[in-house]
């Protein structure tokens, strides 16, 4: 089999996704996910015009040789606009291979090691007792596993709060507005939003929270220390990781697990928090980190440390993605948990996919390769859109963290 034809499809159902078809010449097509939010036509390019034209004619089945080739091929190495280029390949080559195979993804990475996939969603209020109601409505929709998050009094804003009603959702169109934040306010509120939480709801549920990368070491080890008496299934992003050392610090004070790598695009940037055992959960994703490729081979070192998986699912990634995601929780052993935000009613229908939820777990379905597809028709009735991300400033102005 060759790859005969590759190209971008570019969709905003709601929100920018940049979409890898590759063709080959028996007719099997594969797809993969290269949306970064917020620079998603840097990764188009990066598709179009340099790695494409080097495609044709390649045998999709090498899926080894060709990831080396566009890792160590052009000199160049890693960054999130190269890894998501790379990883939308890597996913769209095994997709065709699991096509032309005739069997799921996950049949290729090892088969089924579970029979479904535990994810986690997203509540959130503006403060706690709004974050309480949507805590129990998500209860009720039948999840295990809720990530709470709340508005903090005296900020006008805050991560994983919506501005507005409806669903959370990171990206704004236009250019990036501007979010405010101080952390001793932040540091008071948690405590008290998961005492509340399991007062109302028992010890049951699995809680998680995200600090998206907001804390010094040693703030995150104090919140890690008062959260201990609820139980957190993790804190998430506790402190920036690009010093790996940081996390040693959060690591000797606390028992409250911890997750981190959702910016991650490589092994590399979690070799250090994997070999010393400082982290509990690595969420790299497959666009982001490069594809299966290396996801497999990130996975199997970190199991050598007791290290599980918890993936990225925003729904910045596309359904391609999530697709993709549930294969690989499916079949790895060191699964831990899967992040679960669901798409718009529109991106669904631009992205028909077998996967679905039921009770608190989610199922890649048994169609050959990804079992996602792209209504092309559809998706060019939602043209690009520019969009960003928020940027963040502490209350006397100083730009910080998101
Ligand atoms: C999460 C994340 C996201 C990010 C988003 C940025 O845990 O789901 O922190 O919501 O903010 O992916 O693009
Ligand atoms: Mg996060």
């Amino acid at each position: 089999m060759k790859i005969t034809n590759g190209y971008v499809n570019i969709t905003s159902p709601g929100r920018n996704f940049i979409t890898l078809k590759i063709e080959t010449d028996e007719g099997i097509y594969g797809l993969g996910d290269g949306t970064l939010n917020g620079r998603e036509l840097a990764v188009a390019s990066y598709l179009t015009d340099h790695v494409i034209p080097c495609l044709i004619g390649r045998d999709p089945f090498q899926t080894e040789d060709i990831w080396q080739y566009l890792y160590r091929g052009p000199y160049w190495r890693r960054g999130p606009v190269t890894m998501s280029a790379i990883g939308a390949v890597d996913m769209a080559l095994w997709d065709i291979k699991g096509k032309a195979l005739n069997t799921p993804v996950y049949n290729l990475l090892g088969g089924k090691s579970r029979d479904g996939v535990l994810v986690y969603c997203h509540a959130f209020g503006k403060d706690i007792d709004a974050a309480l109601e949507d805590v129990a409505h998500h209860k009720n929709l039948g999840y295990r596993a809720i990530r709470v998050q709340s508005g903090i009094a005296g900020l006008k804003s805050t991560y994983g709060v919506a501005k507005g009603p409806g669903r959370y959702e990171p990206a704004e169109r236009g250019l990036p507005s501007e979010y405010e934040w101080e952390t001793e306010p932040y540091l008071r509120s948690v405590p008290k939003l998961f005492a509340r939480v399991r007062e109302a709801f028992g010890e049951d549920l699995y809680l998680l929270h995200d600090c998206h990368h907001r804390l010094t070491p040693i703030e995150a080890a104090r919140l890690g220390k008062e959260l201990e008496p609820f139980h957190l299934f993790w804190i998430e992003d506790p402190t920036p990781a690009e010093l790996q050392e940081g996390f040693r610090t959060i690591r000797e004070h606390t028992t409250t697990p911890l997750a981190v790598g959702e910016v991650f695009n490589s092994l590399w940037d979690a070799h250090d928090l994997i070999r010393n055992q400082w982290i509990d959960y690595i969420r790299a994703t497959l666009t982001h980190a490069g594809g299966f490729t290396p996801m497999k081979k990130l996975a199997d070192f970190a199991e050598l440390y007791h290290v599980k998986t918890g993936c990225h699912g925003a729904t910045d990634l596309s359904p391609v993605c999530m697709a993709a995601a549930l294969h690989f929780d499916t079949a790895i052993h060191n699964f831990g948990i899967q992040e679960h935000m669901p798409h718009t009613d529109e991106t669904d229908a631009v992205f028909p996919h077998q996967y679905y939820f039921k009770d608190g777990y989610m199922y890649p379905g048994d169609a050959p390769g990804l079992g996602v597809d792209l209504d092309e028709a559809l998706a060019a009735k939602y043209p690009y859109q520019r969009a960003y991300l928020p940027v963040n400033r502490k209350i006397d102005g100083t730009l910080t963290d998101w």
